[in-house]
């Protein structure tokens, strides 16, 4: 790496997930995925999750942004931007419908040869997940989604015919989208869309979330196995969500509580990288009476199966601190713990926007896993306005960027944190995970949808694609607007 270059071969990009763009969700002999039963929320509150799909009411993701059909012109345009790499999601349930057949669906596959064909041939390299909130929702009924063991095999059963069929296609794959965010366990989303789980009264929400976390670590290291045993090339990563807790003040019971916060959402990725459960954990475990099935085999397969790479979304930074009435584990919820940073600002939709945050991020896992490290999210969901010419003027989403590839630049070139890669949310304007909102837009290029289901799904590229284009022709050199502050100039 020179003093200001990035290395050759880094992987600028773009991501998506398949949820979220594709629609025709009933094509293709696709089934019922958890996304498809979510309905739409407003900017403040969480999408409904119905008993199936519901006459009268509206599934955003159902049509999504048309990307089944219109791909070949959407990646035409990745590349137009530069795309060195394209991260999206394989819908679980275009493989397996429902989930717990034995033999995948061809007309799924088919799908995904076309698409990373049209990618290979402009040189785009797939990275893709395997499950990115979109498990068969068959499983979720019939099984109760990872509450059950027998989801493992299911899973695996997905990974190893997407890892045979794709193995000259991908290179690149992620296991868990966000594995980590039902550490956020009293949130119904998180538990809904990692894990296909909807607590039920009485239940205890965090032994759940361990349970079915348990089973999802050990899916992904045996996913990783089979990985290495079909293509000894392939990279496949962990995938979670850096939003890094700060204690709100140097109290030292602020800063312990911080610790804890840390521990207790990047403990996924201490065993996809590290192969084992961290001892507080365990200790935490015990004292709380969780009586968790974990066998000696799964804990020799988290061992065997640790990633190659650890991949990460980075949105915001969280805060915390201690109460009064801490217990001796310093438990953390995140739905009660957090505070708000005063130094950061928030995105309309109240999110912490903390660049130096990604910096910080960068050297914490650097220097916790040595492993190397992937952005394959970050960006801000913004309200964006087509002028009647179709432009998009999003100064804020290029300011947004621009602030983050700085420090991600700072932590590669003064501090060597090894990063290979860089794919932004999201390449075109996507469904909200969280809200199912088409108005909070992340992409570089506009779709003309709005958030009751209307539009014409034309595409228009906003500011930020040509400015995104730049930064890609000059491998991050120029961040500047129009092109007069090329640092390999200089
Ligand atoms: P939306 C929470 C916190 C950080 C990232 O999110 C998150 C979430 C879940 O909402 O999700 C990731 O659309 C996720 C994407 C998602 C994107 O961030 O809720 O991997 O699927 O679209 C942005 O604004």
């Amino acid at each position: 790496m020179t003093k200001h270059g990035l290395p050759k071969d880094f992987l600028w990009g773009g991501a998506v997930a398949a949820h979220q763009v594709e629609g025709a969700y009933n094509v293709g002999g696709k089934g019922l995925s958890v996304a498809d039963v979510m309905t739409a929320a407003g900017n403040h509150d969480e999408r409904k999750i119905t008993d199936g799909v519901q006459a009268g009411e509206f599934y955003p993701n159902h049509e999504a942004v048309d990307f089944y059909h219109q791909y070949p012109e959407d990646v035409k345009l990745f590349a137009e931007m530069g795309f060195k790499s394209f991260r999206t999601s394989i819908a679980w349930s275009r493989i397996f419908p429902q989930g717990d057949e034995i033999e995948p669906n061809e007309a799924g596959l088919k799908f995904y040869d076309r698409l990373f064909d049209e990618c290979l041939k402009y040189n785009i390299e797939p990275v893709v997940t395997l499950s990115h909130f979109e498990m068969p929702y068959h499983l979720v009924t019939k099984y109760g989604g990872f509450r059950s063991r027998k989801t493992i095999t299911f899973f695996t059963r997905f990974a190893k015919a997407v890892f045979e069929r794709y193995q000259d296609k991908v290179k690149y794959w992620l296991t868990f989208n966000e594995i980590n965010n039902q550490s956020n366990y009293d949130r119904a989303f998180t538990l809904f869309t990692n894990s296909g789980i909807q607590v039920k009264p009485g239940e205890n929400a965090e032994e759940v979330m361990y349970q079915a976390s348990h089973y999802e670590v050990v899916a992904s290291s045996l996913a990783v196995q089979i990985a290495h045993q079909i293509n000894p090339d392939f990279q496949v990563g962990a995938m979670v969500a850096f939003s890094p807790v700060y204690p709100a003040t140097d109290k030292p019971s602020d800063v312990l509580k911080a610790q804890r916060a840390m521990q207790a959402r990047f403990w996924f990725s201490d065993v996809q990288c590290e192969g084992e459960y961290p001892t507080w954990l365990t200790q935490y475990f015990d004292a709380k009476g969780y009586d968790l099935d974990i066998t000696k085999a799964d804990l020799a397969n988290l061992k065997r199966g640790t990633v190659d790479y650890l991949g990460f979304s980075y949105y915001m930074s969280f805060a915390t601190q201690a109460s009064d009435h801490e217990d001796k584990q310093f438990s953390y919820n995140e739905s009660r713990d957090l505070v708000t940073n005063k130094y950061v600002p928030q995105s309309d939709w109240g999110w912490q926007v903390d660049p130096e945050g990604l910096r910080y991020g960068l050297n914490w896992m650097n220097d916790r896993y040595h492993l190397p490290l992937f952005i394959v999210e970050n960006g801000i969901g913004a309200i964006d306005k087509l002028t009647a010419n179709h432009e998009v003027h999003d100064q804020y989403r290029i300011d947004y960027l621009r602030d983050h590839i700085v420090q991600m630049k700072l932590a590669m070139v003064e501090d060597g944190v090894p990063v290979m890669g860089y794919t932004p949310w999201s390449a075109i304007d996507i469904v909200s995970a969280s809200t199912g909102q088409l108005s909070k837009r992340y992409g570089f290029i506009y779709v003309d949808r709005n958030d009751y289901g209307s539009g014409s799904l034309a595409r228009y590229r906003k500011d930020s694609f040509y400015w995104y284009q730049r930064v890609i022709a000059t491998n991050g050199a120029d961040l500047s607007l129009d092109g007069e502050h090329d640092d390999t100039k200089a």
